[in-house]
């Protein structure tokens, strides 16, 4: 008989658990959520990572290849509903904007700290090609070991993309008085960034370039110059002179003001969810050195890291 009440007991106990824990998460809407898809490899991973937990709690998932400054336009009016990786130096300004326009959300910050500045392959300081770096007033004396065929003479920076940093790189080379010995050169993309890396190593010839951590060339070895330290104001697009480097930065998601009400559920894990540098780093890595499809490298990287983001989309814990 006692063994009998328990037993009923301890059904209750666990009906009433489930009831719970059920009712706990409301229900998404079946509308897709819009993720966009942009120009370097950790970004376009994270998408397809981040999909993979929606849709792994049920939810209908949508990607979209945006603009890397007018997505956040995008997620204000609602035709694109998150960005996962909003880059502080390149992005800070437009994401900030748009939250000021209304209709755009801060939906917290990775674990990791960024930096896109540019910099040199390490090997480059130890050959000695251009001594005192890190320190930028070094760039003072070594541009001739940095000339390249289209930079006139003058030593080159290889920036990525106009579209990520717009006119930091030329405004800081004129504020730094270094525009009589280097150059700006923007490149067409990521990859191209990558190749130079590759091809100034096996000719062992200097390269300066634009990169960033967390990527998956913090494993072989960059060094990023050190400028003045930047402060809020200090670009000549914020009414400063432009003689300050990038700032140490954040990496902040982003979300439509209606994405809590519609997908409660994809929201609260999307809010909880952050990535540490070694994760958004091997993210990069399983692309730009495995060499797999960004969608592939999501599914190894889900399927290798379930204790890692499984938590997120429970409630409660
Ligand atoms: C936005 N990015 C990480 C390429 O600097």
């Amino acid at each position: 008989m006692k063994n009998l009440t328990k037993k009923l007991l301890s059904a209750v106990f666990a009906i009433t658990l489930a009831a719970v824990s059920s009712q706990a998460i409301a229900k998404d809407s079946s509308k897709p959520i819009v993720i966009p898809t942009h120009n370097w490899s950790s970004q376009v991973v994270m998408a397809y990572v981040i999909g993979g937990i929606f849709e792994s709690i049920g939810d209908n998932v949508k990607y979209v290849s945006a603009d890397t400054q007018k997505v956040y336009e995008s997620i204000r009016t609602g035709d694109v509903t998150i960005s996962h990786e909003v880059w502080q130096s390149t992005f800070g300004k437009s994401f900030y904007n748009a939250i000021a326009k209304g209709g755009v959300i801060d939906a917290g910050t990775h674990d990791a700290m960024t930096l896109e500045e540019m910099g040199v392959p390490t090997w480059v300081v130890e050959k000695g090609l251009c001594p005192g770096l890190p320190k930028w007033e070094a760039l003072k004396k070594c541009h001739k070991n940095f000339v390249t065929p289209d930079s006139g003479g003058k030593g080159r920076w290889l920036e990525g993309p106009q579209s990520w940093h717009g006119d930091v790189m030329p405004d800081r080379i004129k504020a730094l008085g270094l525009a009589d010995k280097w150059v700006v050169k923007f490149a067409g993309g990521a990859d191209a960034l990558w190749a130079e890396l590759a091809s100034a190593k096996k000719e062992g010839r200097g390269t300066v370039i634009f990169n960033w951590t967390p990527n998956f060339t913090d494993a072989e070895g960059f060094t990023f110059i050190e400028f003045p330290p930047y402060k809020d104001g200090c670009r000549k697009a914020d009414g400063g002179d432009g003689s300050c480097g990038s700032p140490k930065g954040w990496l902040k998601k982003a979300a439509n003001y209606k994405f809590p009400k519609t997908h409660p559920h994809a929201y609260m894990t999307f809010s909880r969810l952050s990535f540490t540098t070694p994760q958004i780093g091997a993210m990069a890595a399983l692309v730009d050195i495995d060499k797999m499809d960004h969608k592939d490298a999501a599914k190894k990287w889900l399927k290798d890291n379930e204790a890692v983001w499984k938590p997120w989309t429970k409630a409660g814990m």
